[in-house]
């Protein structure tokens, strides 16, 4: 019954993956190898939240430290064999969770699966996501102009969706002095970059206080990656 039910769920889910690229604009690029599939997360995007709640509950929420000393304003955990971490030793990848001596809890096969099918439809074939960084915005939170360079294999992509309250990402170029653009995301939007892209600068501009059905005050943001 519970293995009927979860097919059923997972169908629904690529169905409307499909629908949601059939329609016009579904497929925006936003440079030569960075694309954005809105909606491409809505059908899962409404029961993500309760999926990451036994995983909060086990690795919570946290502001790192930067190397330099200085709190990350955006709340922090992760799930997957590998996790994001910083304090003042540096940014790394980590299968431990420092704050619990555990390892982080597993990535659920359904978000695997999502980023997987968004890379696809991005144009990345193979992609095994093995670390999922879950960032938590609350008003007033940014994060500033980065490049995500921490991976050790640079020709997988990078997925991003995005949950809740709307924001803007911030897309640029190589270098940080580049222009940006700005690209509205909302709730099911994901952003897949990569190839000549990977090492593009972004950010999130400070996210603007609202209320949304699935996540309450917050954005929550899932960044997959293949880390290892
Ligand atoms: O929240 C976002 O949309 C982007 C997150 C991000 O760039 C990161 O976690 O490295
Ligand atoms: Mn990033």
């Amino acid at each position: 019954m519970k293995a009927a039910q979860a097919s059923t769920t997972a169908q629904r889910a690529r169905r409307g993956e499909q629908l949601a690229l059939w329609r016009s604009a579904e497929r925006e690029p936003i440079g030569a190898a960075a694309v954005l599939l809105p909606g491409f997360a809505a059908a899962l995007a409404d029961s993500i939240p309760a999926l990451l709640a036994p995983i909060l509950s086990a690795a919570p929420l946290r502001h790192m430290l930067t190397p330099g000393g200085q709190r990350m304003s955006v709340a922090m955990s992760n799930c997957g064999a590998v996790g994001w971490v910083s304090d003042r030793s540096g940014y790394r990848y980590s299968p431990i969770d420092p704050d619990s001596g555990r390892p982080w809890p597993a990535m659920p096969g359904s978000l695997q699966g999502l980023a997987q099918r968004a890379a696809r439809a991005a144009g990345f074939a193979e992609f095994f996501p093995d670390a999922c960084l879950i960032n938590y915005y609350a008003p007033g939170t940014r994060l500033s102009l980065h490049q995500d360079r921490n991976e050790r294999d640079l020709t997988a992509p990078v997925v991003s969706v995005s949950l809740g309250l709307p924001a803007t990402f911030l897309f640029g170029g190589e270098r940080r002095r580049d222009p940006t653009r700005r690209i509205p995301l909302s709730h099911g939007d994901v952003v897949v970059w990569g190839g000549a892209q990977r090492l593009a600068f972004h950010g999130v501009a400070a996210l603007r206080a609202g209320e949304h059905p699935a996540t309450g005050c917050c954005r929550i943001n899932l960044t997959f990656r293949h880390a290892l």
